[in-house]
């Protein structure tokens, strides 16, 4: 197998698929107001490959930059449409590596150039990156980081409470979003030690004028313990696993 060479013919052959995984309003019934893009790579010989299976090689290649280009192209000309259909404000949260976050200094311009060309607001999508990227500072992160509040794209912390939880860094930058990871929402029961981390971050984001979204809700009653708790949207297997664009849209279209 060689993953590396295929990934170059994936990219030329248009061998990758874009997935979209609900995201909710736990305020508004659990409408679907938003989704994250999630790639997939369709192999001729091998099946669906998953990210965790290439996206490292896609990284030491140098390969990724032109992966990332066309995931949020492909993600950005369905959000326009699904904007013009089913709702105005649809948003789409798009995944960036630190590899890719720091080896593509006019991205935040490539992608308002391109959102304008497409008569997107900027604020249609939104950036996914893990807390690693904010501890290290040594790559101009912040000014980065800047540059696409300023362009307005907004910036969601994925992942959130799984790296070196260094708080001072939710008001050094400029963040529209919280995601709890999986693995707080995970053993949410009344009294237990993950519940009280989860309102505390609610509560904690909110003041600092961040909304949060839960990921990894896979029962109702985890969905109801965290819309108690004021959070306010949720992603995960209750709702709907990550699907193609034609799935997604059947369920945009039902809640018309
Ligand atoms: O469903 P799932 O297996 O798609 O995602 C696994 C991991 O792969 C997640 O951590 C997700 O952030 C990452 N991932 C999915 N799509 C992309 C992408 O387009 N770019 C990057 N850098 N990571 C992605
Ligand atoms: O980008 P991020 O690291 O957040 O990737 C999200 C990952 O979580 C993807 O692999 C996606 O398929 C997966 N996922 C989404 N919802 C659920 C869920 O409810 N349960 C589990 N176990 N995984 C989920
Ligand atoms: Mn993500
Ligand atoms: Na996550």
């Amino acid at each position: 197998m060689h993953i590396a060479q295929d990934l170059h013919q994936a990219l030329e052959d248009e061998q990758f698929i874009v997935y979209y995984q609900p995201i909710v309003d736990l305020a508004r019934r659990d409408k679907v107001v938003k989704a994250e893009a999630l790639i997939r790579w369709l192999h001729p010989s091998r099946g669906m490959i998953m990210p965790l299976d290439f996206i490292s090689v896609a990284e030491e290649t140098g390969i990724i930059n032109d992966i990332g280009d066309w995931i949020f192209k492909q993600a950005a000309q369905q959000t326009r449409r699904w904007q013009q259909d089913y709702l105005t404000d649809f948003q789409i949260g798009v995944n960036k590596s630190p590899v890719q976050f720091h080896s593509q200094d006019g991205l935040h311009r490539h992608w308002t150039d391109y959102l304008r060309g497409l008569h997107m607001p900027a604020d249609s999508v939104v950036i996914e990156i893990t807390e690693g990227l904010l501890l290290d500072d040594s790559h101009n992160t912040a000014k980065k980081l800047l540059h696409f509040k300023e362009c307005g794209i907004q910036v969601a912390i994925d992942d959130f409470g799984t790296g070196y939880s260094a708080l001072s860094y939710l008001k050094k930058f400029h963040i529209e979003f919280l995601k709890i990871d999986q693995s707080f929402t995970r053993n949410l029961a009344p009294g237990s030690s993950d519940l009280a981390l989860c309102e505390a971050i609610i509560v904690m984001a909110h003041k600092l004028g961040i909304k949060v979204i839960a990921e990894g809700i896979e029962t109702r009653q985890q969905r109801d313990f965290l819309a108690q708790a004021g959070c306010d949207y949720g992603q995960g297997y209750l709702f709907a696993k990550p699907m193609p664009a034609g799935d997604f849209e059947q369920l945009l279209k039902a809640q018309q």
